[in-house]
């Protein structure tokens, strides 16, 4: 049966109202799971362990003692590296490695203090600090990604966060070796095989054994996202992720099997996934379209692409690439791959997007395990004004203000006028006090 993408055409006097249908999408909010994640993180707060593990004995059906039962040793991960196969663990040293090196990079281009004097003498500086301590909520289930646990913990470490602590549901005891092995290699210090809504609580109020966490990063299902949001304040969190996203602009020279094969890359995440590829040649948008038809059946996912690419998908025809950058830039994709034997001259006109891929040879999947930047990126157009994780998602700035005898006879003035003009005596006054006064 042929997956029913819809088409649709920049120079169509319904083109505006198809493509606003094709941008729409908003997560419900369900009122019975923010009711029960209110209540499961109020009863976190009071309880504490003892809340921990009864959620998790109830809903991830385990039998556990204590929650210090729940903790995962160092050399417990150790064993899970050691468990599996010599081309998984090579995998995903390899990865880890071209992820610390480009977040290495990070680091060193925007992730440090600096300071200078101003010609009064005045020291002002910007110092940068990394957080005590991070949780890393890591999803179980079918959604359990070990290049997630990478992509979270290694820009952390590279910061220099302290102490780095992974919570993981094990739904009826199982674990997941690769995601074990993952935290392993990531340098994780502490892991929790507990998940959902009293991990993030258990994170972000401290249990008597789970410490309280400074920020909350890493994907979840519902009830996390909802979770996530109402410790917001308490402490940090990253972003809420929506569906997966990749957009393709195609100028006809990438083998249309490989931009089918990228489309069905997103789609295969959820149903809710999003893939579109945008291109002004019709003969080439047909030839994908066919390659969709003929590879789908290959799809252990099917399923869950066709789904994907029937309800959220799209092909587009533009009259020209320079058209198809606009709408590109409409959409701001997390993943946008130019799929173009000129990439650069398409590149300088792309200005929203999480992550840029160039060239046929650059598929999003490898920026997803290997490539080096970060995998979580802003859905749902929020590229628009946000970034990859990075190490500055795990690093704060405090900035640094010296003022000498001579700079405070400068300032000082200053500062009182505008005192004086809000009303704030104290303040004018603190400021005149270094006028008259030695040190
Ligand atoms: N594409 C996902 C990340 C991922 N892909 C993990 C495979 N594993 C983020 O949008
Ligand atoms: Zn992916």
């Amino acid at each position: 049966m042929p997956v029913q993408v819809r088409q649709l055409d920049t120079a169509a006097s319904d083109f505006e109202a198809e493509f606003a249908k094709l941008r729409h999408w908003s997560e419900e909010a369900d009122h019975a799971i923010e009711e029960r994640v209110a209540a499961i993180l109020a009863d976190v707060k009071t309880r504490g362990d003892a809340a921990v593990l009864e959620c998790t004995n109830r809903f991830d059906g385990m039998a556990a003692a204590s929650v210090a039962a729940l903790e995962l040793t160092r050399d417990e991960l150790k064993a899970a590296f050691d468990a599996i196969t010599p081309a998984q663990r090579s995998a995903l040293e390899s990865a880890a490695r071209r992820v610390r090196s480009y977040h290495e990079r990070q680091l060193e281009a925007c992730g440090r203090s600096w300071q200078y004097r101003d010609e009064d003498g005045t020291l002002l500086g910007q110092k940068v600090t990394p957080l005590d301590r991070v949780g890393i909520y890591v999803p179980g289930g079918k959604a359990a990604y070990p290049s997630s646990v990478l992509m979270n913990a290694i820009p952390a470490q590279v910061a220099g966060v302290g102490e780095i602590v992974m919570v993981v549901p094990t739904p009826k005891g199982e674990r997941n070796a690769l995601v074990l092995a993952a935290a392993y290699v990531a340098g994780v210090h502490r892991a929790f095989t507990v998940g959902g809504a009293q991990a993030v609580g258990a994170l972000a109020y401290g249990t008597a054994t789970i410490p309280a966490v400074d920020k909350i990063t890493g994907p979840g299902n519902a009830y996390v996202a909802s979770a996530k949001r109402r410790v917001f304040g308490q402490v940090g969190i990253d972003m809420i992720a929506g569906p997966s996203e990749i957009l393709v602009l195609a100028d006809g020279t990438t083998p249309a099997d490989w931009v089918a094969m990228d489309l069905f890359s997103q789609a295969e995440h959820d149903e809710l996934a999003q893939s579109i590829l945008l291109s002004p040649d019709a003969a080439y948008l047909a030839e994908v379209r066919a390659s969709i038809d003929r590879l789908i059946g290959e799809m252990p996912r099917q399923a869950v692409i066709r789904a994907s690419l029937e309800g959220r998908g799209a092909l587009i025809l533009t009259r020209s690439m320079e058209e198809a950058c606009e709408i590109s830039n409409r959409i701001a994709p997390e993943h946008l791959e130019v799929s173009s034997d000129a990439p650069e001259k398409w590149e300088q006109l792309l200005r929203h997007a999480g992550a840029i891929f160039l060239g046929a040879f650059t598929s999003e999947s490898l920026g997803d395990y290997c490539a080096g930047p970060n995998h979580v990126l802003p859905t749902s157009g929020t590229a628009r004004f946000s970034s990859p994780l990075g190490v500055y998602d795990f690093q704060k700035r405090s900035s640094l203000i010296q003022v000498s005898e001579a700079g405070a006879h400068i300032l000082g003035p200053i500062a009182a006028e505008l005192a004086y003009g809000e009303g704030l005596q104290g303040h004018a006054r603190a400021a005149e006090m270094r006028l008259s006064k030695k040190a």
